[in-house]
């Protein structure tokens, strides 16, 4: 098939068919393509070749591939997989833990092709961060992101960072002044930003989470509190949103409440604390949950870092041409 045919298909095929641009497209020949349009868009200049991509290749397509080059890595990543009906899974790493159980969790993670490491806990410092982050790279060749627990927790060897606003607290520490201290520091590194409304969520246990920053969790039985601070952190301008029932929850967030907030707000939606089997892990991807986060379970028993690989793949839509 020539890539002539490929753009006669009706628009509706386009739609279904980005997942197979790439296989009609040689590399060679769609950068440079793509390159044309951003540039074309970015000097706002009409430009009879604009006109005709808008035209064969429908809005739909042409602001897909417009976000991919825009949007972040991160981002990027987690809706080409949900346009392609697939789930995400990343591991927390914890930065605490010994250099050998780091290079070990990091080794299973590139063996079970998890799709993004975070790395963070409450009370990491800059310089056990650091070695953490050097280690993880030694045997995982992904993406890795750092999941701050305070403003020192940045280092360049990273992909990127949360950065998240405690949004279902009333701590302006953690709302914004922890933020506006770590912002001119992160502008003038090379980390890729996700702007993220994190809600801590109760998971029947007080977390370092809440004591430290001195919130209270959304309670896990009032979902409509839960969405309406998801929409909240939607409207002021975030890119996701991460629904936490804190590191070593006892519950899960409920299935209720992830699939009430996906309802509500269009957004990718991480979802972490307490999932640390294949039922917890089932029900979140089930309910909604873009990307599922795993820390304290793969601590305690690797295996589940395969055991979650294979929900998330069972998840994975075939799409019909
Ligand atoms: C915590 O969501 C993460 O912020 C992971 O939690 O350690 O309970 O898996 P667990």
């Amino acid at each position: 098939m020539t890539s002539m045919h490929f753009l006669q298909r009706s628009p509706s095929k386009l739609i279904l068919s980005y997942a197979q641009i790439k296989k009609y497209f040689s590399t060679k020949i769609l950068k440079p393509l793509r390159r044309l349009i951003v540039t074309m868009l970015k000097t706002k200049k009409d430009h009879y070749l604009l006109d005709i991509l808008k035209n064969y290749f429908t809005f739909t397509l042409v602001n897909k591939y417009i976000c991919d080059w825009f949007m972040s890595n991160f981002l990027s990543k987690i809706y080409q997989l949900k346009n392609e009906g697939k789930k995400s899974l990343a591991v927390l790493i914890d930065p605490d833990q010994t250099e050998q159980s780091v290079l070990n969790i990091a080794h299973l993670c590139q063996a079970n092709s998890i799709d993004f490491v975070f790395v963070g806990g409450s009370l990491t410092t800059a310089g056990v961060l650091s070695e953490a982050i050097k280690n993880i790279k030694k045997n995982y060749f992904g993406k890795i992101y750092i999941f701050p627990g305070n403003e020192f927790m940045i280092d360049n060897k990273a992909d990127g960072i949360l950065f998240l606003s405690l949004l279902s607290g009333r701590n302006p520490e953690y709302l914004i002044g922890k933020q506006l201290v770590a912002a001119p520091i992160i502008a003038a590194s090379n980390l890729e930003v996700i702007p993220t409304a994190y809600l801590l969520i109760d998971g029947g246990k007080e977390t370092s989470v809440s004591y430290v920053s001195n919130t209270k969790p959304i309670p896990a039985d009032k979902p409509d509190i839960a969405m309406a601070t998801a929409l909240a952190g939607k409207m002021l301008g975030m890119h996701c949103i991460y629904l936490d029932a804190g590191s070593g929850a006892l519950n899960p967030i409920p299935a209720k409440m992830i699939s009430s907030v996906v309802k509500s707000v269009n957004l990718p939606l991480i979802v972490g604390g307490g999932i640390r089997n294949i039922e917890s892990a089932t029900n979140a991807y089930s309910a909604g949950a873009d990307l599922i986060v795993i820390g304290n379970g793969a601590e305690d028993d690797r295996s589940i870092i395969e055991q979650i690989a294979a929900v998330r793949d069972s998840f994975s839509v075939k799409i019909e041409y």
